[in-house]
């Protein structure tokens, strides 16, 4: 009964986690500082034309000397989490052990780790944010070689040693269906390959799926005993509405955009250690295209590996879509004989593909307790961009409606729908070096990133979380 659900009350448990997310590239800079090596976002940044305005990372936000600072607009914040992730390249300089580890870079992370601890915010830590190093790029090819599972695996076992006394709750990739999809295939992300055959992007998921899982079983087996923490991976989902959900054909390919662009990573971890079958079926397709290429299948061991390779679900969800059937495809790509559109209606951000439609938080939550198996789902990253206007953007109405809404639908997943959502991360903490967008998207509750001002503060985002910690009604 919606009328009678309107006025339920409801509000979030005392444990929920509320927490911000940034990533190592985004804000660090001091990218040669101290032996850091180069990785395949310093070399994409260098390069002229990949980032829009020429920007780079080499600054950012300067979190490499300002940490501190970064703490200190936490806890103003009253935030209990922070989600970052390690720069694999300051850790391990040309990406292998055997190459040698950076002990300045070591101490940068404890410095940061022992900080939030120190002003009571426990850290989550991303372990792959998209800046592979550039060593590992030149020698293998990155992630379409198979010998990046074993060295995956030394860098995060060498993580999970170093600082996993203090880490309780690690994130092993973040969205890596943009990894292999604009990194390998279009080339819009480093390390800039386009490689329109499909293979690239493919091989790149094949080997993130069998690092994930790798990584996962070192922590189970080595590392749980002592170390008792959590390790899941981030895979993010939008949420593909039917265009009319009375017509079966409309939910069939609306269902066909959830397996297909959806459900690569999350669909063989929580499902059944394989690709959902509509993939499959596009594997197989790629397979005929390419007859005297090697397109692996998961043998029966590595199926076994990774179903079940992660302690809760990781979400990143920023927007949703209209999806509909096609009566002749538009082409030949994967979701070309489908038809995917956006309401006139929904409010737009200064990022192309964000749209706001609260609405679908909800559902995507829904959809992945009733087809991931009812997992713990730690929302990593959720958030709205404005655009790089002079003066800035300060009363930030449309991020404060965006996050309101937002969250109102989380309420009602875990009231109504009994989603086990434990957490809920926004993106970000302060605008950052938006990837090939550059410093032209500003997705921070504070801004000022790299201007002479301090970090100047939008608090209502905060106040907005808080509220709606102590809401009482649902609107
Ligand atoms: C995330 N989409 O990526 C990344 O994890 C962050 O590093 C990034 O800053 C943030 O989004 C904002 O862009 C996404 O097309 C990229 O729906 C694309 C989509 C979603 C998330």
């Amino acid at each position: 009964d919606p009328v009678r659900d309107a006025f339920l009350p409801g509000s979030f448990p005392d444990s929920f986690i509320w927490s911000t997310s940034t990533s190592a590239y985004q804000i660090e800079g001091a990218w040669n500082v101290d032996s850091k090596g180069e990785s395949i976002w310093d070399r994409f940044s260098h390069t002229p034309g990949k980032v829009d305005c020429g920007d780079t990372g080499d600054v950012a936000c300067d979190s490499y000397n300002k940490y501190r600072e970064d703490v200190q607009l936490m806890k103003a914040m009253g935030l209990k989490y922070y989600r970052f992730s390690l720069s694999w390249t300051r850790i391990l300089p040309d990406g292998t052990v055997a190459g040698g580890v950076n002990q300045d870079g070591v101490d940068y992370y404890n410095n940061v780790i022992n900080e939030l601890i120190a002003n009571d915010i426990t850290p989550m830590v991303t372990l792959y944010h998209w800046d592979l190093p550039q060593a590992l790029q030149d020698r293998y090819g990155g992630w379409v070689n198979e010998t990046m599972v074993q060295l995956y695996h030394d860098y995060v076992s060498f993580a999970f040693k170093s600082f996993g006394d203090r880490v309780k709750l690690w994130l092993t990739f973040n969205d890596s269906k943009i990894v292999c999809n604009n990194g390998y295939l279009t080339g819009q992300h480093a390390p800039g390959i386009q490689d329109r055959s499909q293979l690239s992007s493919y091989l790149c998921g094949h080997n993130i799926l069998k690092a994930h899982a790798k990584a996962w079983h070192t922590y189970n087996t080595t590392f749980r005993a002592s170390q008792d923490g959590k390790v899941g991976i981030t895979v993010s989902l939008d949420w593909a509405e039917p265009r009319d959900p009375d017509l079966p054909a409309d939910v069939a390919a609306a269902d066909y955009y959830m397996q297909v662009s959806n459900s690569q990573f999350a669909h063989p971890i929580y499902v059944n250690g394989d690709y959902p079958p509509d993939f499959k079926i596009l594997v197989q397709k790629l397979k005929q295209a390419l007859p005297d290429k090697n397109v692996p299948d998961f043998s029966d061991e590595e199926k076994a590996s990774i179903r079940g390779s992660s302690d809760f679900f990781g979400l990143n969800h920023y927007t949703s879509c209209i999806v509909g059937h096609r009566d002749t495809p538009a082409g030949k790509g994967p979701l070309d004989n489908i038809n995917i559109t956006r309401s006139p209606e929904w409010r737009r951000a200064a990022t192309d593909w964000l749209y706001a439609v609260p609405w679908g938080m909800r559902r995507v939550l829904k959809y992945i307790k009733e087809t991931f198996g009812d997992p713990e789902v730690y929302i990593t990253e959720n958030g709205w961009s404005d655009g790089d206007v002079t003066p800035p953007v300060m009363e930030d109405t449309d991020r404060i409606c965006y996050y309101m809404t937002y969250i109102d639908e989380v309420l009602k997943a875990i009231m109504y729908d009994k989603v086990k959502v434990r957490a809920y991360t926004a993106w970000s903490i302060m605008d950052n070096m938006e990837w090939e967008t550059g410093y032209t998207q500003r997705f921070g509750m504070h801004c000022h990133l790299h201007g002479p001002e301090p970090a100047s503060g939008t608090q209502a985002v905060f106040k907005v979380l808080q509220g709606h910690h102590r809401q009482q009604r649902l609107p």
